[in-house]
């Protein structure tokens, strides 16, 4: 246990863990007055070769195109080869009939999924909403994303992935408001473990009921059939009533088949392609997609996709038979009464009354957020990823040209510059707690070590990445000079900067684990140089495995600890204190 004089002591306490929440709201009002944009459409630009162009501007083309298609699938279907095409292959239901109605498992998880697909977008947009840019290359060079939600990228002053967050309204966020990415990441995996559990239930069923026939296509008359189905829906026809929802025409089935088939799992594994853990252990796995940013694009694009898909739906279940289409997917009935609107319309009040909720909930107990999102989440992330080292080496080719810095705040405390101005010849890192050898190293004795280079990429939490080589020691070094106690499990790292603008050092934590993987260096040298100071001069962390926030800058202390739980509010560093992130992120 620590002792009474120990800076770093556990200060846990309903009243602290009060003060922190009032904090975070505090934060969030003041924010919101114009410290970060608000995410405004005609902000959002496009990138067509070297220039930027609103969204609006495409949206526009994309109007006219589709008026244009409009035009010529009526003109299609009025002439001669048009209509023979039509008759030979009429649009009509291809699947065959449910003589007991829609089944109670499709209703069901149908509900259960668009529920869930609320939360996981409107998070989804919140995460987005920190690092509003997307790109194709995984350096992430500012002027080289191809969406941005706002300007350019300032090129006079430093410029942090922090200050380029945005502000979402919460009607678009969840939970919207100022930046929050670890609230959001706490709502966007817990249902995305939701949604995979779901999706695995369906499947269970499809696979073992006749309804799999009504889904998966196995003639190849689907795809003229669908075309059919197209220039139909196209010249805006609506075959209403007799093939409304209950038989699928195979337009219906094919669309269907690939929201639940290519749609879905593209989101998962797009998703899990931005984990530093997976990407810096499998090199093959973010190339399935071409880097982590492509797959990060492409997570955003599915969110598009379903979002498209969705009005698309809803519109032509509006068109083909209201009622009666209602009354099919929630009661499973072909009855043409109100029945099923009646329930549809509750639905979507408890969703809206839930989304209403969790925005409230977020700002005012994240802390109960935090920790269930942790025993749930966090759990099964080390279960997953706990084991492998991280050991992926890029090439020196491969160096990022623009490496994003990212923090709240610069060291400028008296002590750190006072060292700095003698060039760190003063720096004593100080390693100390339940160790047999505790230690205080100038640079010259950390130097001395032998020092060991890696090429890896750098994943931010807030969605950029960059390559870079890092030269230092590596820690497990370090764990052998000093010799921790058995009970030791977790390294604490404290920062000479503050974590935020109210003060309190930055500072984070480490499992034992984590830190003797070969990959985990304590990192003078960046690019074959000395660690810039903007980058963490003197010290900085490379726990590959981990995301970007866990590798603190500017050390100026570390601590051999039993539990991260005895340190300050006890979450294990000062984001996961007063930013609520997770205490250990491995995507
Ligand atoms: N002391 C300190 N270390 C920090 C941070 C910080 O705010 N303060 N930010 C972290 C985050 S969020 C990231 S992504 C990386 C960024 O490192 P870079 O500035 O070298 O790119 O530093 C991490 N280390
Ligand atoms: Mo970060």
């Amino acid at each position: 246990m620590p002792d009474r004089a120990d800076p770093h002591a556990s200060n846990r306490s309903p009243a602290r863990e009060a003060e922190l929440q009032d904090e975070f709201l505090q934060e969030k009002l003041l924010a919101e007055e114009g410290v970060h944009p608000r995410m405004r459409l005609t902000r959002v630009h496009v990138r067509l070769g070297r220039r930027f162009v609103s969204v609006w501007w495409l949206l526009g083309v994309a109007a006219g195109l589709g008026a244009i298609v409009v035009g010529a699938a009526k003109l299609y279907a009025a002439s001669s080869a048009g209509s023979r095409f039509l008759t030979q292959h009429a649009c009509v239901p291809t699947s065959p009939p449910v003589p007991a109605g829609m089944p109670a498992f499709v209703r069901w998880t149908h509900l259960l999924t668009f529920f869930f697909l609320v939360i996981i977008v409107r998070s989804g947009l919140q995460v987005l909403a920190d690092h509003p840019r997307l790109y194709t290359k995984v350096h992430c060079t500012p002027g080289h994303e191809w969406l941005r939600f706002r300007g350019p990228v300032p090129r006079d002053r430093v410029w942090t992935a922090k200050e380029d967050t945005i502000t979402l309204s919460p009607l678009v966020g969840l939970p919207g408001g100022r930046h929050t990415i670890g609230v959001a990441r706490h709502w966007h995996f817990s249902f995305d473990i939701l949604f995979v559990a779901i999706g695995i239930v369906y499947m269970v069923f499809l696979f073992s009921t006749p309804w799999l026939h009504r889904l998966v296509p196995t003639h190849t008359a689907i795809v003229p059939g669908a075309a059919s189905c197209a220039v139909t829906y196209l010249s805006l026809h609506f075959p209403r009533g007799a093939s409304g929802y209950l038989r699928y025409d195979a337009l219906q089935q094919l669309t269907y088949f690939a929201v639940i088939f290519l749609l879905a799992p593209l989101a998962i594994l797009t998703g899990l392609a931005m984990s530093p853990a997976l990407d810096n252990r499998h090199r093959w796995y973010p190339r399935l997609f071409g880097n982590r940013q492509v797959a990060r694009s492409i997570h955003f694009l599915v969110m598009v996709a379903f979002v498209v898909f969705f009005i698309g739906h809803m519109a032509l279940v509006a068109l083909t038979g209201f009622a009666r289409n209602l009354n099919d997917i929630t009661l499973g009935t072909n009855r043409d009464n109100l029945d099923g609107f009646a329930i549809w319309t509750a639905v979507i009040a408890l969703v809206i009354t839930f989304n209403v909720w969790a925005v409230r909930f977020s700002w005012t107990h994240t802390r109960v957020l935090q920790r269930v999102s942790n025993l749930t989440v966090g759990r099964l992330m080390d279960r997953l990823f706990d084991h492998s080292a991280p050991r992926v080496q890029y090439r020196r080719e491969d160096i990022s040209p623009y490496f994003w810095p990212n923090h709240a705040r610069m060291p400028d405390s008296p002590e750190w510059r006072a060292l700095a101005s003698d060039d760190f010849r003063a720096y004593r890192l100080k390693v100390h707690g339940l160790v047999e050898n505790p230690v205080e190293l100038s640079m010259e004795q950390i130097r001395a070590f032998g020092k060991q280079e890696q090429i890896t990429l750098h994943h931010c939490i807030q969605g950029w990445s960059g390559i870079a080589e890092w030269g230092g020691l590596p820690f497990a070094e370090l764990i052998e000079l000093v010799r921790p106690a058995p009970e030791v499990e977790w390294v604490m790292f404290y920062s000479f900067a503050a974590g935020g603008e109210g003060g309190g050092r930055y500072y984070d934590s480490h499992s034992i684990h984590d830190l003797r993987h070969p990959q985990s260096l304590l990192a003078y040298e960046m690019n074959g140089e000395r660690l810039p100071i903007l980058h963490g001069r003197p010290l900085r962390l490379r726990v590959e495995n981990q995301l970007g926030f866990k590798h603190v800058k500017w050390i100026s202390e570390i601590e051999f600890v039993h539990h991260f739980r005895e340190r300050y509010a006890g979450q294990g560093g000062y984001n996961e204190d007063h930013e609520f992130f997770g205490y250990r992120d491995e995507i």
